[in-house]
């Protein structure tokens, strides 16, 4: 362990229990301990099962290949097609007329799609791309503001065997250019720019000069979201709007092998360079699925809104891929929660009837900041199920979020999954789970996780350890995008064979886990993950600085806030216009999401006698604790120095 917490002995004694309240279990979709019977007796057949339910244009030989560890292949020469799973299927079914995509924009705009109506969008998006030259294979970038069309792109993709690769809209245009050069996509789908909080912020204008330096792309396709002016690219520039109103409303969805990719997503790793998660197409499926199908307990009335943006992985298997393959209907909103007031998600879960309601606990915080007569003021009668994800819930907000959003009726699912593991993992089923605040509660039926020490044996209750997964599952990650070797040593290297999460954690005496968060260089900002080495070389290429050392300081609302420490070139000063314009260039390189909120000067980093810099001791610093070991410190002066310079502040 890297941390002066090793050993710890955790226990939960104080915490009582919350049954499924019986109205909901009588009702749910799984009410007893028979899915996990059934995968404990054998978790290949239960997943043979699950496979089951989609529609397979080949049926596979052989659910798992896993002589060739990590190297792991599911559905061996199964053939489907994601976008027929999750639209043709339900309207040859009868569900033509559902609702499956309803939109709010930020301004109080909506728009609506059946199955039917969602089908016919996605055929003409294909037929466009396929016009465009895009095959099975390719690769798509995806760069958008949280509207219709984003998802869209992302099943037309599908239907064609092209390969998406969605960037957060609110990445910058230079960490767009990193991506795009990295999957060597051919097409950007794009927006003119994106409403946020009244503004209009542009988004294709702003990557022009980025996009100059991207050789592969061959065509930049625009939706015109917000009016924002830019200067068209001829020969490469193209409108939605045109080329949609030019093709026809039918595409055969292209019989696809379920190993073949199925996405890219890049998420933040330990190094500056994001690591190219790579999925695949049956795995996948069938993992998102299962889980949506019995985490949020899928009922045919469900309006199910997930609140993230499709940009990251909870949009994609928890907006898009799991809740269309069940034939529910999933809500998006473009907007932030306090635009244009306080009450906005409130004022919509009453509007839209939500019934199943998935956010984050850095939003639940801000929430109860704001106070909870906020929410009271609001019929929030419809929701069922609550559900959190992307840091550990502290028990004070899970609280507050079961009593004044969930009025004690509805149980709350926290899910513990990551990109690479591209479906939930460890998680209440919310019939069957008595909830503990604070724990994701136990594996999903069919996942073999556990909590092991440094040298791989299982630790005992309360005893803090690393969170491994034991045995493949199927919508893990398959490799790192051209990257192997990374693929290898990041997750299947410390303990050979065994999946390796990055996440601390320790299990309770009755076998709940409680997730303690990353033991790595990896901070979590408001849930998103930003690896402290990216900020930190976005720091170190400004011509001004020497040296960063980032660190994440615990913050009440976002989790981490981000603190840099600096170290200037010679006879460069450090003053407040030098802060404001670091801030500005780490936001350029990577995202607003990535500026440090605070940046401090010093004449040396910390560091160990080998060179490491010590980034324990500046978190201690920061957050103002009595400082650990100092004793392998090289030069121990550089601490008073830093400690005198963070009290000035
Ligand atoms: C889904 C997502 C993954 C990291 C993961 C954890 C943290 C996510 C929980 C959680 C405690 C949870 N993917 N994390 N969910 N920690 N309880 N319910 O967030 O790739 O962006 O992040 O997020 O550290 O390793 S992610």
């Amino acid at each position: 362990m890297t941390d002066s917490n090793h050993g710890d002995i955790f226990n939960d004694d104080h915490v009582k229990p919350f049954m499924p309240p019986d109205e909901f279990k009588n009702n749910s979709q799984v009410n007893d301990d028979s899915l996990y019977r059934e995968a404990q007796k054998d978790r290949y057949a239960f997943w043979n099962r699950m496979a089951d339910g989609l529609d397979w244009i080949q049926k596979w030989d052989k659910l798992i290949d896993d002589g060739t560890s990590p190297y792991f292949k599911w559905f061996i020469n199964g053939k489907l097609n994601v976008s027929a799973n999750c639209l043709d299927r339900h309207v040859e079914n009868g569900l033509g007329n559902k609702k499956a995509l309803v939109f709010e924009g930020e301004q109080g705009d909506s728009v609506e799609f059946t199955y039917t109506e969602l089908l016919k969008e996605v055929c003409k998006f294909s037929n466009v791309l396929k016009n465009l030259g895009v095959n099975k294979g390719d690769a798509v970038t995806i760069w958008m503001p949280m509207v219709p069309e984003a998802i869209i792109a992302m099943l037309a993709c599908t239907r064609i065997g092209a390969i998406h690769s969605v960037v957060f809209g609110g990445f910058s245009p230079e960490a767009l250019k990193d991506r795009i050069l990295d999957s060597k996509s051919k097409i950007l789908v794009t927006a003119d720019g994106a409403f946020r909080r009244g503004k209009t912020i542009p988004m294709l204008d702003s990557a022009r000069e980025e996009l100059e330096k991207c050789p592969s792309i061959e065509k930049v396709i625009i939706i015109e979201r917000t009016g924002t002016p830019y200067n068209k690219k001829d020969n490469r520039d193209l409108l939605y709007s045109e080329l949609i109103a030019e093709v026809g409303e039918n595409f055969a969805p292209v019989a696809m092998d379920a190993e073949d990719p199925l996405f890219i997503l890049y998420s933040s790793g330990t190094t500056g360079k994001p690591k190219g998660i790579l999925h695949t197409t049956g795995g996948y499926l069938v993992g998102v699925n299962a889980t949506f199908r019995y985490v949020f307990d899928h009922r045919e009335d469900d309006i199910f809104w997930c609140t993230a943006d499709v940009g990251w992985i909870t949009g994609h298997s928890y907006i898009v891929y799991g809740p269309l393959s069940n034939g529910t209907t999933t809500f998006i909103y473009e907007g932030t929660p306090d635009y244009p007031a306080r009450d906005r998600f409130w004022e919509l879960i009453e509007k839209y009837k939500i019934t199943v309601f998935y956010t984050a606990p850095t939003a639940i915080r801000s929430f109860m900041r704001w106070g909870s007569h906020i929410p009271a003021g609001r019929d929030l009668s419809s929701l069922r199920l609550l559900g959190s994800v992307g840091e550990p819930i502290n028990p004070e907000a899970w609280l507050w979020y079961h009593e004044h959003i969930g009025k004690g009726r509805c149980p709350i699912v926290d899910t513990w999954w990551q990109t690479e593991t591209g479906m939930i993992m460890i998680t209440p089923l919310p019939g069957v789970t008595p909830l503990k605040p604070g724990s994701a509660t136990k594996p999903f039926p069919g996942i073999d996780a556990d909590v092991v020490d440094d040298r791989g044996n299982s630790t005992e209750p309360g005893q803090r350890g690393f969170l491994v997964i034991k045995s493949p599952w199927p919508a893990m990650l398959r490799t790192l995008f051209e990257d192997q070797e990374r693929y290898e040593v990041t997750y299947w290297k410390q303990y050979p064979g065994i999946y390796f999460t990055g996440d601390g954690a320790w299990k309770d005496k009755d076998g709940y886990f409680w997730i303690m968060g990353r033991v790595d260089d990896v901070l979590n900002v408001s849930g998103h993950r930003i690896g402290t080495m990216e900020v930190e070389s976005a720091l170190v290429d400004h011509p001004s600085v020497a040296e960063a050392a980032v660190i994440g300081k615990v913050h009440e609302i976002k989790g981490h806030a981000i603190t840099a420490f600096v170290t200037l070139k010679e006879g460069v000063e450090g003053n407040d216009e030098l802060v404001k314009e670091l801030k500005s260039h780490v936001g350029k390189r990577i995202g607003a999401i990535a500026r440090p909120e605070d940046i401090f000067f010093t004449y040396e980093l910390p560091k160990t006698r080998s060179g490491k810099i010590m980034r324990r001791l500046l978190r201690d610093i920061a957050e103002k604790r009595e400082l650990g070991d100092v004793t392998t410190l090289m030069d121990p002066q550089v601490v008073a120095s830093i400690k005198d310079k963070y009290g000035e502040k």
